[in-house]
């Protein structure tokens, strides 16, 4: 049995009993449940507040937590991030009203910072060598300037819609975040193992996200052309259609590619192509 942290109810919640679904671990949803047990993988889901997971897990009553690296980065316990996961993507980043003019980060010297994350601040003030008063503030930073408690915050930031309906500038992006996979370090052979085939899952699911399944139909006269283009795991598969002289390519493609080659394969000939999502990659 492995037992894993996530956040209860937060932004990281939904996504991430999805990416355990995604893996074929599916939780019933009774999250008011402290403790959770899944039918079909030995894994125990411990619910909790994302501030509290880095400290769980490096405590050993978890063990893997699926939390923000900026929590685990601002609590400061000794942990290893096995995988970053693709989701909760942000940055910490300092702001200021957004009438003040900034010339660098001189600027900050002597002024006061609102944050819910003194822990990084302060080390990016000191590496920076500038002094400054943190206040600490938990939740709604970014009225502090407004409400004259600072003259600037230090607070997560994504699409950066909040920070301008309050009025403020985004002046430096000090900390990038997404969710993580984190652990205290070697587990017992039992949980290794457990969490080998988590990872094993986790890779193939990851894999496949990025990719694109490529159907098309293809002129014999192209077909050199088109295994050119498309390289796939080994090589595309072919089967001939029914009509003389046309062949069904299969492969596999690059999402970030995908346009490109689709530019190419029909300057060559191609038709009827389908792109379709893949669920999963075993390598
Ligand atoms: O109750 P609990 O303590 O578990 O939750 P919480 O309220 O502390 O955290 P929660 O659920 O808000 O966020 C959990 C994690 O999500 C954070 O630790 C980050 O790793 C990640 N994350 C990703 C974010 C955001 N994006 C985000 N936009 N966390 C917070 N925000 C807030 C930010 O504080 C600011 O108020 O959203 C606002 C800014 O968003 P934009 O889009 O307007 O820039
Ligand atoms: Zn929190």
């Amino acid at each position: 049995m492995i037992r894993i942290a996530i956040q209860s109810k937060g932004r990281l919640s939904e996504e991430s009993l999805a990416l355990l679904a995604e893996i074929g671990i599916k939780i019933d949803d009774s999250r008011r449940k402290f403790l959770a047990q899944t039918p079909d993988f030995p894994l125990e889901l411990l619910y909790m507040r994302d501030d509290d997971i880095p400290q769980v897990v490096a405590a050993g009553t978890a063990d893997l937590g699926i939390v923000g690296l900026n929590e685990v980065e601002e609590r400061g316990f000794p942990l290893q991030v096995v995988r970053k996961l693709g989701f909760g993507a942000c940055r910490i980043s300092l702001a200021i009203p957004k009438a003040v003019e900034y010339d660098g980060l001189a600027w900050f010297e002597g002024k006061r910072i609102a944050t819910s994350y003194p822990g990084i601040l302060k080390k990016y003030l000191a590496d920076n060598k500038i002094n400054a008063k943190v206040e600490v503030i938990t939740g709604s930073v970014e009225i502090a300037p407004a409400a004259g408690i600072a003259d600037a915050i230090f607070d997560i930031v994504s699409s950066g819609g909040t920070l301008v309906s309050n009025g403020l500038k985004e002046v430096e992006k000090v900390f990038f975040s997404e969710a993580v996979l984190v652990s205290a370090g070697p587990l017992a052979d039992e949980k290794q193992a457990l969490l080998d085939e988590i990872l094993f899952r986790l890779d193939s699911a990851v894999v496949s996200r990025k990719k694109k399944y490529l159907l098309m139909n293809i002129p014999e006269s192209s077909l050199d052309e088109a295994v050119r283009i498309l390289p796939a795991m080994r090589s595309p598969t072919l089967m001939p259609l029914t009509a003389k002289g046309w062949y069904s390519m299969h492969s596999v493609v690059e999402e970030s590619q995908l346009w490109d080659k689709i530019r190419q394969l029909k300057a060559i000939g191609a038709e009827g192509i389908l792109v379709l999502n893949i669920d999963k990659i075993i390598p």
